[in-house]
């Protein structure tokens, strides 16, 4: 165990180092403490959900390993969040996903009804944390050729824009049961696996699809849409119909939020770069903070110079404000609950470590050309203890310091995700 002493020790010398650059380390943990994370609650059952959990995941995205003690539930599931949460600092939101509707009735996608998210709405007022909304447009028999929204047929496309009116539906009453927005998520998966003739027709069936959708107003204190493209999938090589300049035109035009999922790009691309390229023209942003190796892999996020990256932009550049920062990754290979906590806790780390800068005064030798200072200092700052800050930030919020929450876990999974085997 952490000697609680010692961590009071090293914060207090910490905080002498960062406050000799002019940084306060309270205001900073104050700062960190007021940002949500928007938890993915499919890292605790592989994306099975609850409506057809025997459906094998299709849409080009995968889950490996089969690690014991997998969520088969809805109790379980919110057993293993409210485990995870109970891990990480700070006070969250969780992101849901259609098939994790809980109901008794046989239903199908384009039946769903806020009633149907019950028990997500009365666990997230006990848990403390708000809720956000995904339509799950995959893993589904009428996705028909790799197709749903931009698909040909108008039965498939119907079938689809129904399910969309409904996951704003249940957004809404998740934003107003709540009192606090519920953000939409759109990701589909159309595309050719080989190349196209017609590039052009699928894109304006799905401008069409989602203007059906979004058709009707719905108070966006309560609830908001944001598209998430992507560069390609496996099955959908060749052509994505949803691509990152079609739902960046399509979220600006439409002034809704564009979702960035850092798996979704290029290995070589820097995602960070895109926000404020953005951000003077659009509304605000989803983010999908994933962890892409070699391709998008969606692998449990670590404290990695991308997600360094992904958080100084946000800090520097002014735009946690306009930036709802959700996760996106599933790895069966480990504990699906400490895979939460690791994600969760690292991108929490790279905030705070951005946060814990002299920004105006690097911005100032900036302004003024002078670009030693500003290499020499952002240098030196990679090694200024930030660490013994983020210690004391977990122990201020009750949440076990350093390595401690690994025991956490491993009581956890002896009493209760072991147990379920069989
Ligand atoms: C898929 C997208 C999408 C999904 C989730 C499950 O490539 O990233 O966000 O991961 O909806
Ligand atoms: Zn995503």
């Amino acid at each position: 165990m952490v000697n609680v002493q010692n961590v009071e020790k090293a914060y207090e010398i910490a905080k002498q180092r960062y406050a000799d650059i002019g940084v306060d380390t309270e205001k900073v943990m104050a700062q960190l403490k007021a940002i949500k994370l928007s938890v993915h609650c499919w890292q605790g059952d592989d994306i099975h959900g609850f409506l057809f959990p025997n459906q094998e995941l299709t849409g080009g995205i995968g889950v490996s390993g089969n690690y014991p003690g997998i969520a088969r539930t809805p109790d379980e599931l919110t057993g293993d969040l409210h485990e995870a949460l109970s891990l990480i600092p700070g006070q969250h939101k969780v992101q849901i996903h259609a098939i994790y509707a809980v109901t008794d009735k046989k239903k199908d996608l384009n039946e769903l009804e806020p009633e149907d998210f019950k028990y997500w709405v009365d666990w997230a007022k006990q848990e403390g944390v708000g809720l956000d909304m995904n339509g799950t447009f995959f893993s589904h028999p009428m996705v028909k050729n790799n197709f749903t929204l931009a698909s040909p047929d108008p039965e498939v496309r119907s079938f689809w824009i129904e399910h969309g009116k409904r996951s704003r539906l249940i957004a809404n009453y998740l934003g107003k049961e709540l009192g606090q927005q519920s953000v939409n998520n759109f990701w589909i998966p159309d595309g050719f696996k080989d190349n196209p003739i017609d590039k052009e027709t699928p894109r304006l069936r799905l401008v069409d699809s989602l203007d059906q959708i979004i058709k009707q107003e719905l108070p966006e204190e309560n609830t908001i849409e944001a598209f998430e493209g992507k560069l390609f999938g496996t099955g959908i090589e060749s052509y994505t119909v949803g691509s990152h300049l079609f739902y960046n035109n399509y979220a600006l035009t439409r002034n809704k939020l564009w979702t960035i999922d850092a798996g979704h790009w290029h290995p070589t691309e820097d995602v960070s770069d895109k926000f404020s390229a953005f951000l003077p023209f659009g509304k605000g942003l989803m983010l999908h903070v994933s962890r892409p190796v070699r391709w998008d892999s969606d692998h449990v996020v670590i404290f990695d110079e991308a997600l360094v990256r992904i958080a100084r932009s946000l800090v520097r550049d002014n735009e946690l404000s306009k930036t709802n920062i959700g996760l996106d990754f599933f790895d069966a290979t480990i504990n699906r609950v400490a895979a939460w906590v690791i994600g969760a806790r690292a991108t929490q780390k790279a905030l705070l470590q951005a946060m814990l800068a002299p920004i105006d005064q690097l911005r100032k030798a900036e302004f003024n050309f002078d670009f030693t200072t500003r290499l020499a200092e952002t240098e030196e700052l990679k090694s200024y203890p930030f660490g013994a800050v983020w210690d004391k930030f977990c122990l201020d919020n009750n949440v076990p310091v350093g390595n401690d929450w690994l025991n956490n876990i491993h009581d956890y999974e002896k009493n209760v995700q072991f147990k379920r085997e069989g």
